[in-house]
């Protein structure tokens, strides 16, 4: 057992994360993230790290899609095409909030919506949630974040 690679600091699991995601590098070789013509940039749980999700709680979870000059997730995204949970195939949406929010801070508004955690399926050791889902001119998309599950 090496315990100094779990006492990793917490800025630098953050910019490991950044750089996995910006490289689009399979954040776990065990998960099978499913094919999309678009990458989108997801936050799960916004202003929230790391992304906790207690597996016997009966509300949601909230999860942002991140819009980019070329990409405006409120108006772009079918909100009734979102899939999100384990292998990013989980019929779990809740809703999309009407008002859109800059979650990120980058000056784009982003698109938040809720999902059912009792239907996302994830397990314990799950490392990595999917979103998936198409645009409303039916280009697919998918984008991954870090979870860490509880009571999975
Ligand atoms: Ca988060
Ligand atoms: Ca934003």
């Amino acid at each position: 057992m090496n315990f100094k690679s779990m006492t990793i600091g917490l800025s630098t699991s953050i910019l490991l994360l950044l750089s996995a995601a910006m490289a689009s590098v399979p954040a776990s070789a065990t998960t099978y993230v499913p094919p999309g013509e678009l990458t989108l940039g997801i936050d799960i749980k916004p202003h929230s790290y790391p992304n906790s999700i207690n597996m016997k709680n009966r509300g949601n979870v909230p999860v942002a899609i991140l819009s980019t000059p070329d990409f405006d997730a409120p108006s772009m995204v079918d909100t009734s095409s979102l899939k999100f949970g384990r292998t990013g195939d989980e019929s779990s949406l809740a809703f999309c909030s009407h008002s859109p929010e800059d979650v990120n801070g980058d000056g784009l508004l982003d698109l938040v919506c809720h999902f059912y955690t009792q239907k996302t399926g994830f397990k314990a050791g799950d490392t990595i949630g999917i979103l998936t889902g198409t645009t409303v001119d039916g280009v697919t998309f998918v984008g991954t974040d870090s979870v860490r599950i509880l009571f999975g």
